[in-house]
């Protein structure tokens, strides 16, 4: 009996192969171990879904436990792109702004999911130094913009 492996790459002409690649670095503060958790955040905001699509733009989460002013950690939330990631970050979520004293926020990750069954994925982030997980809900935000328009009249 012989086995036959063939590789994704072994027959020409060479496809699927990681022909593009995007760096996220985070707010660069030294030390703060940005890119030790990541995750699929699946698709935050919703975007970009069609009758053909039903998963969207997919969105993602990194984590950096020793981020932030105090250095107790940070998650760092990007938005997918019809042509990629894009690369500015659409929220940093603090340790500071889920718990005062809570320690490396952000080293492990998991997302994707729908705990609360509200059509948005969560995120649940761990810290390990600090014996917690944190359950963080995603809610639509409405955002208005407002534009004020001069009547003038002579
Ligand atoms: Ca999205
Ligand atoms: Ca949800």
């Amino acid at each position: 009996m012989r086995e036959q492996i063939l590789s994704q790459n072994s027959v020409p002409p060479l496809q699927h192969k990681f022909k593009k690649f995007q760096t996220l670095e985070g707010n660069r503060r030294h030390k703060a171990r940005f890119g030790l958790s990541v995750a699929s955040a699946g698709n935050i905001n919703l975007d970009g879904l069609s009758a053909s699509n039903r998963r969207g733009v997919e969105d993602l989460v990194v984590g950096a436990p020793y981020d932030g002013e105090d250095g107790r950690g940070a998650v760092y939330i990007y938005l997918g792109g019809s042509d990629g990631v894009v690369s500015d970050i659409a929220q940093v979520i603090h340790a500071a702004d889920v718990n005062g004293g809570m320690r490396t926020f952000g080293w492990s990750l998991s997302a994707g999911m729908d705990l609360d069954r509200n059509e948005y994925p969560d995120l649940l982030v761990g810290a390990y130094e600090s014996a917690n997980a944190v359950f963080l809900r995603s809610a639509p935000v409405v955002h208005l913009d407002t534009k004020v328009k001069k009547d003038i009249r002579h």
